[in-house]
């Protein structure tokens, strides 16, 4: 190895990573690089080991898209329509209500998102909201992107901080990271103009974070953005994590391109996945977690993105639309059995945890 860091004229960033020194967005670059992949996981991998030894965390979660109608159409989204073609679908909050019912009662975390719906009002997710919290007051409630906050702000004619604190109110626990794709904007402006900004997504998460809401973050990579834009998306997180502490864990998404109206040359799953989780772990020091997340990845790749950086598996799922419709060949639930045993087979320790990290007792 020593060799090889020498070739590459990495020795400086090797130093720095077992200094916990802070690599820079030019090394970072540097590292995008490098040909040879298990460099950059060996790097990537101390890192982990510093940071979690071989601890990998799972959760007893269950996702629930509320509707796919939304506002916004973006370029790249397979899961989206318009109200009333087909394809569209809107949960009533007895349609919520079953599905949660029918949840085991080992049950951590209740992850939802949707479209921005143009009719449903604000007490629908307000409602929602209470209704969950009431039927599993165990579970983690992670709901809502920054996208959807903007959005229910619009609708309500609230401030962002006002939804914020109506929602907590009801039952909110945490946010999911969807919604950031990259934030260059010529970016994106190709792949989701009416989405809001990469500045305003960072905002309202800062909100989030200063009324003690914590959050996740997300970069979908692999469309028509360059590595340089992938190193400004992962330092603009680096940056807001250095002032709110309130990012639990980062979420690397590859984009699937099979349905998508965005076309790209090649895929980028493999190989340059790994790369780009690697770098993810290196150059995010400050946000605690990596999640691998297998829907995206397919199930062999995220068991080696363990290796590249990754401490989570995320979890059962159960239910999920976005990467599905895309075209995702993973299955659509694990069991906690499949769970513990992919990370088991990886040479790794399976740990349950909720879905705010906090780890559960065996
Ligand atoms: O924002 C949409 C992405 C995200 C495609 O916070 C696509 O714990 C790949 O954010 N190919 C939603 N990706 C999913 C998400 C998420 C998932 C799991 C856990 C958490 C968490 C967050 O999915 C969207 C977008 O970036 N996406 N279409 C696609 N074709
Ligand atoms: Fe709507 Fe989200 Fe799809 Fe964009 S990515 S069209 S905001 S559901």
């Amino acid at each position: 190895m020593q060799n090889k860091l020498k070739k590459y004229k990495i020795e400086d960033i090797f130093e720095k990573i077992l200094n916990n020194i802070r690599i820079t967005n030019e090394e970072a670059i540097k590292l995008y690089n490098i040909p040879d992949p298990l460099i950059l996981g060996y790097l990537a991998n101390l890192k982990r080991e510093k940071l979690h030894g071989k601890k990998t965390t799972y959760v007893l979660n269950q996702h629930i898209n509320y509707t796919n109608v939304c506002v916004n159409q973006c370029k790249f989204c397979v899961f989206s329509r318009k109200k009333g073609e087909n394809g569209s679908f809107e949960l009533t909050l007895e349609d919520i209500e079953k599905k949660i019912k029918d949840l085991p009662l080992t049950i951590k975390e209740i992850h939802i998102v949707g479209g921005c719906h143009p009719d449903f009002p604000f007490s629908y997710y307000v409602e929602m909201l209470k209704l969950i919290r009431r039927l599993v007051p165990q579970a983690t409630l992670k709901c809502f992107t920054a996208v959807e906050i903007q959005h229910l702000s619009k609708i309500s004619g609230l401030r962002v901080d006002e939804v914020l604190i109506e929602l907590k109110k009801a039952g909110l626990d945490m946010m999911p990271g969807g919604g950031a794709e990259i934030f260059d904007p010529e970016i994106r402006n190709k792949i989701c103009p009416e989405k809001i900004s990469g500045e305003r997504w960072l905002e309202i998460m800062e909100i989030a974070h200063s009324l003690g809401i914590k959050t996740n973050c997300t970069m979908l990579f692999g469309h028509i953005e360059s590595f340089v834009h992938r190193i400004d998306h992962l330092d603009k997180l680096r940056r807001l994590q250095d002032k709110t502490s309130g990012f639990v864990c980062f979420i690397p998404l590859p984009f699937l391109p099979k349905k998508s109206k965005i076309k790209v040359k090649k895929s980028v799953l493999g190989i340059e996945a790994l790369k780009t989780i690697a770098i993810s772990r290196l150059m995010l020091d400050n946000i605690p977690h990596i999640k691998s997340y297998w829907v995206m990845l397919g199930l062999k790749l995220a068991q080696s993105a363990l290796y590249f950086g990754a401490d989570d598996f995320d979890g059962t799922v159960v239910e999920e639309k976005i990467g599905h419709m895309a075209g995702a060949r993973s299955p659509n639930v694990l069991t906690k059995k499949e769970l513990i045993e992919m990370i088991e087979g990886c040479g790794l320790i399976p740990i349950e945890r909720d879905g705010m990290f906090n780890i559960l007792p065996n």
